[in-house]
């Protein structure tokens, strides 16, 4: 699984300095590069591809959408490590980037890469109809705002030093990491010209796939290695984050993420052995220990 997620990293990796390389230079693309390039498993555009497989869809199809995913993915964590977030001055084992740069240029070089992920989608030389790519357009917009990313993002914030209840974690966590991979198993659907009930269904596999990562997260922040993990760990309990690990305890917690686990899995029967690379990616995301 590591190999496969390195091999997959530094495609999307070239692809980004190509496409940053052809643009015009600015102040802001060193940043831009030190938060999006040569850093981070890259596990969405991994999933991607994965379910590129189950529908025989080639990887110059879908390699706009995982550097698009990454580029919103980077942008959400540098911001997240702002003082005025979660305050975090390791990421990706290196320092944050607004310890590298400054606080502006990293609050420039986040929203730039967000800007970034929609040329991306909108390039010319990128093979999909244009109808493709303004449905992704949409859903990736939908998926990073006030109704995804963001919106969970000021949830969790919002939630700290609270008693919440369980919908209300879920739906916290769902928004903040299970959004973008809703949108990841959503693009591949649009590309596959799949129906819109087909596409919903795509949507909502991935925002489950999301929230397994999360309830993932939150484990290795309790009992993960800050070496390994490449951030500090054991920090939700001093912010007093509302996590469903704090709410049902260790044992619990676990049992809930491997039910989701095997629910997971049961959606994917359908596709047989087209699915093993996705099913090997689901089983590394609750194991995992980075
Ligand atoms: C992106 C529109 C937009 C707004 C920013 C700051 C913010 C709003 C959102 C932060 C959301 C957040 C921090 C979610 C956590 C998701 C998560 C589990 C991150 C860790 O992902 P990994 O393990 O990281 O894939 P690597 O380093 O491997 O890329």
């Amino acid at each position: 699984m590591k190999k496969k997620l390195l091999k997959n990293a530094k495609k999307i990796d070239q692809f980004l300095i190509n496409f940053l390389n052809k643009q015009e230079q600015s102040l802001l693309v060193k940043p831009m590069k030190y938060g999006v390039i040569s850093g981070g498993k890259k596990i969405r555009s991994t999933i991607i591809f994965d379910t590129g497989k189950i529908f025989n869809i080639r990887e110059k199809y879908l390699i706009n959408i995982c550097a698009a995913v990454e580029c919103i993915h980077s942008y959400s964590l540098i911001h997240d490590d702002l003082p005025c977030m979660d305050d975090d001055s390791i990421r990706r084992g290196k320092p944050s980037t607004h310890i590298k740069f400054g606080e502006a240029s990293a609050v420039l070089a986040g929203s730039s890469l967000l800007t970034l992920a929609f040329e991306i989608i909108n390039d010319k030389k990128y093979l999909l109809k244009s109808s493709m790519k303004s449905e992704i357009t949409e859903s990736l917009a939908r998926c990073s705002g006030h109704t995804g990313i963001a919106g969970g993002q000021e949830l969790d914030l919002k939630f700290e030093n609270k008693k919440k209840k369980i919908y209300q974690i879920i739906n916290m966590q769902k928004k903040k990491t299970g959004k973008l991979f809703n949108f990841c198993l959503y693009a591949v659907g649009v590309i596959s010209n799949k129906s819109d009930k087909e596409k919903k269904s795509l949507s909502n596999l991935g925002e489950e796939i999301g929230f397994l990562f999360q309830l993932a997260d939150d484990f290795l922040d309790q009992k993960g290695s800050k070496y390994l993990v490449g951030k500090p760990v054991k920090k939700d309990n001093k912010k007093g984050k509302s996590t469903l690990l704090n709410l049902m305890g260790e044992k619990k917690a676990y049992m809930y993420a491997n039910n989701l686990r095997k629910k997971i899995l049961r959606k994917l029967e359908k596709h047989g052995k087209k699915a093993k690379d996705l099913i090997n990616t689901i089983d590394f995301i609750l194991e995992r220990k980075f």
